[in-house]
């Protein structure tokens, strides 16, 4: 159907936008929540703001889409099984420029925003930095303009919210759609059906081909749900298409027809299970069923729809990867690959060459860990009996590739084995790492160091093979939620300096240099800290019950927990400091308050483990009256993209102190020193590339790098060494292995610290001393406030290149050729 005006149902002036903010308010209350004053409620007036503000959008959003249309413009689609979106109110009013106005609607009715922003609930579908990357990236993509698509999964269930219950990690659900989702749009119009099982039948066409037909499928539907993302003070709005699984109604037939009410509806819920919940894994995969199935069912969806869109101006496939580029982030999404093929064969008759170009023109593959745990592997076994047609189309992609390296290059048996897509064994496996390397044009990594572990490392032969398809994209955030909106305080006085351009052009920032030595700047700017220190505070003891020193160095490391970012090594300094206080309860030191928040994988025990530690620490510290307020420690429970926006711009030190060689960028390291915290960290990640841009004097690195941890490693590293080389760090261990913080559990961390003496793979021993000696020129440092100012502000003023404005950029030039478009609203 197509509408006789324009596709905008509003065409003259007097559109929505002449609307009083303050009339569409009060009409979203009275006509589509029911409500009158005697019983509005305040999550009322969270849905009726939100709804009015969604309908400012609507327009911008409809002409976005439009003007993609009308241009034919290349598109970059953006799949990915996360967004951990966070909060949407807060962040469209700041791109759509609202706050204001809201603000005082809100207090005209005896309401405050902040208060009203409290009740929404955080969209998390997202474990961690992968998740929330590609938050900022469709931030940045509307805001500069560029013609994206953001494509995932609309789960029931995010990432659980965590309880502590006697200092253990418990994960209930997250039912965030519990009360509806003002945000987003149903488009039951566009619902495609998703193939499973089934086999494959293959036979000859009219021309003598071999051709193949996936038949006897059991099918699922997908029914989109669009999310609108503004950009900051533009008129584009770009779309999150978020798909939901559902029966298809042929299914539930079948089992209704044989009478058979209990099973018809079982296999409803079988469907619907699909995107019922979040993996909440974070670098760690596990082969399960339900999981290939959900990735299968968000590609599948997608692919359609890219393909429905495309077809809108184009009536065969010769121009499709001038006009379609597809990002797949991480492996989740790899099984786009075979299908695009199989569409391209099985459904529109394409010839292999001819679908195979296509595909690796169309498909990038951005890698997000050099952890081995995270590298996707799926039992061929379950490939054959859920994507039959597909496993044949890897199979076959695999021995064509290897038949090009033997031909090509002097590539021994071993060799062969490890750049094979399939994995031999008594379980035969598909990687999907090398699958993705294989028909991709474009693999990068996330920081340098990381592309350059792949390239030398992990892809060692693929990057012998294909050396110019390997790149790197430093990992970057958005400074309008991470600064403009999340700290208010710092951000003011930064656009009183320097005016607001920094918001969309990063580097802006610079111009606080010449700041740096006048007084009543610096004297502001601790001012500024110093309020944003105030509202944690004010949040930490109404939830907490505990009361905080605001002079204390706020002392934070907020993450997922994984050994591997060593959490633990952080708490050993604490332990470090008790002793301290405990010898000489005189002793004058710095008070600090150290923070930890983070989640751990249900199944990871390790992990879970040290959150424990942390709480039993924190009991025996907090509580010791030797300790006073020269030493506290915390956990915050539930971390999320919300909590850390309160968090981040109270800091004054960031912990980013993992292993050299295993994170593969971090951007929590970014977010703090663009709000002014001091960075104590290793070098790993993106903490180079930072400290390059900070310089050296303005960041506190320690510790082993990347490649001698590994020959630490092969020297037969031996923990037990400096277990008695260093009488602090012995201390430390004896504590814990003697149950001093947990004497009702006994034994409990037995195993932590036996692991630890025999195999400390992350290293902590070995880095234990140098962390605890730049731990201590940090507290010096803090002493003299005037000189900790001045390379805060310093942090700041040269943390540009971390915008995902610049990423996205890169993304654009490097890899999608795309373009910016410019949309306009008469
Ligand atoms: C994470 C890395 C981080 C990196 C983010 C975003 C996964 C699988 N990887 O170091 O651990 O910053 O990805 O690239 O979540």
């Amino acid at each position: 159907m197509s509408l006789k005006n324009d596709s905008v149902f509003f065409t003259d002036k007097e559109d929505i936008s002449s609307f009083s903010l303050t009339n569409q308010f009060a009409e979203h209350l009275e006509f589509i929540l029911v409500k009158d004053k005697f019983t509005v409620t305040k999550e009322d007036a969270y849905f009726s703001l939100s709804m009015s503000i969604r309908d400012r959008m609507v327009r911008r959003w409809l002409r976005t889409q439009q003007k993609y249309k009308e241009e034919d413009t290349k598109n970059v689609y953006y799949l990915s099984l996360e967004f951990l979106m966070g909060r949407l109110l807060g962040n469209a009013l700041i791109n759509l420029d609202f706050y204001d106005e809201c603000y005082k609607i809100l207090n005209d009715n005896d309401l405050g925003l902040e208060e009203i922003r409290e009740l929404e609930h955080d969209m998390a579908l997202g474990n961690g930095g992968l998740g929330r990357l590609a938050a900022c990236y469709l931030d940045s993509l509307a805001t500069l303009g560029y013609p994206a698509f953001g494509y995932g999964i609309r789960y029931e269930f995010g990432i659980f919210n965590q309880n502590i219950q006697n200092g253990y990690q418990v994960e209930k659900p997250d039912h965030w759609l519990a009360y509806g989702n003002p945000w987003e749009i149903l488009r039951r119009e566009l619902t495609y059906t998703i193939k499973f099982n089934g086999r494959v039948e293959s036979f000859q066409d009219e021309k003598g081909n071999n051709k193949f037909k996936w038949v006897d499928s059991k099918d699922v539907l997908a029914v989109a749900y669009d999310v609108p993302v503004p950009g900051y003070k533009t008129n584009t709005v770009n779309n999150l298409r978020l798909w939901e699984a559902k029966p298809t109604e042929e299914f539930d037939f079948e089992e209704f027809n044989m009478g058979n009410y209990v099973a018809a509806v079982q296999s409803k819920n079988e469907s619907e299970n699909i995107s019922k919940v979040l993996y909440p894994n974070d670098t760690i995969t596990e082969g399960k069923f339900l999981r290939l199935k959900q990735q299968f069912f968000f590609v599948s969806a997608t692919l359609q729809d890219i393909i429905r869109k495309y077809h809108i101006n184009h009536k065969n496939f010769n121009k499709f990867s001038e006009k379609v580029a597809i990002q797949l982030n991480d492996t989740h999404p790899v099984i786009a690959i075979p299908e695009l093929m199989r569409i391209l064969m099985d459904e529109n008759n394409l010839g292999w060459d001819e679908a195979w170009d296509i595909t690796i023109d169309t498909f990038a593959y951005t890698n997000h860990t050099v952890v081995p745990e995270a590298l996707e592997e799926w039992s061929v076994k379950i490939l054959e009996e859920l994507l039959p047609r597909h496993l044949q189309i890897i199979y076959e992609i695999n021995h064509r590739f290897l038949s090009f390296v033997k031909e090509n290059y002097s590539a021994d048996d071993s060799v062969l084995r490890e750049l094979s897509i399939i994995k031999e064994g008594t379980d035969k496996k598909v990687r999907m790492a090398n699958l993705a390397i294989v028909c991709c044009n474009s693999i990068n990594g996330v920081a340098e160091l990381h592309t350059k572990i792949l390239k030398d490392k992990i892809f060692y032969h693929f990057n012998k093979i294909y050396p110019k398809k390997f790149k790197n994209i430093t990992n970057g955030i958005t400074p309008r939620r991470w600064l403009k909106t999340a700290n208010p305080f710092l951000s003011g006085l930064i656009s009183d300096k320097v005016g607001d351009k920094w918001v969309t052009e990063l580097s802006e920032l610079k111009k606080l240099e010449k700041f740096v030595n006048e007084n009543d700047f610096l004297e502001n700017w601790r001012n500024a800290k110093w309020l944003s220190k105030k509202l944690l505070i004010e949040h930490i003891e109404k939830e907490y019950k505990i009361k905080i020193n605001p002079d204390s160095m706020f002392d934070v490391q907020i993450k997922r927990f994984h050994e591997y970012k060593r959490q633990l090594l952080n708490i050993f300094h604490v332990i470090t400091l008790y002793n301290r206080i405990k010898d000489n309860p005189k002793i004058d030191m710095v008070p600090r308050t150290v923070i930890f928040a983070g989640k751990a994988a249900p199944a990871y025990y390790q992990a879970k483990m040290v959150i424990k530690l942390i709480n039993s620490v924190a009991a025996v510290v907090n509580n010791d009256s030797d300790v006073g307020d020269k030493l506290k420690v915390l956990f915050l429970k539930n971390y999320s993209v919300t909590l850390a926006e309160k968090i981040i711009p109270a800091s004054d030190l960031s912990e980013q102190i993992s292993t050299a060689g295993f994170e593969a960028s971090g951007t929590g390291n970014m977010k703090f020193a663009l709000n002014g915290a001091l960075t104590i960290g290793t070098m790993d990640g993106a903490n180079i590339e930072i400290r390059e841009e900070v310089g050296k004097e303005n960041i506190f690195i320690f510790g082993l790098l990347a490649e001698e941890v590994e020959e630490l490693k092969l020297k037969d590293y031996d923990p037990r060494v400096y277990y008695n080389k260093i009488p602090e760090l012995k201390k430390v261990i004896d504590m814990i292995s003697e149950n001093y913080f947990n004497p009702d559990e006994p034994g409990i961390f037995y195993d932590m610290i036996n692991g630890l003496m025999t195999v400390d793979y992350y290293c902590l021993f070995a880095d234990y001393e140098s962390y605890i000696k730049t731990q201590d020129k940090v507290s010096r440092l803090y002493k003299k406030q005037e000189e900790w100012t001045k390379k805060s502000v310093l942090n700041v003023s040269r943390i540009g290149k971390f915008s995902s404005d610049r990423a996205v950029k890169e993304y654009a030039d490097k890899i999608w050729k795309t373009k910016q478009v410019l949309v306009e609203i008469d």
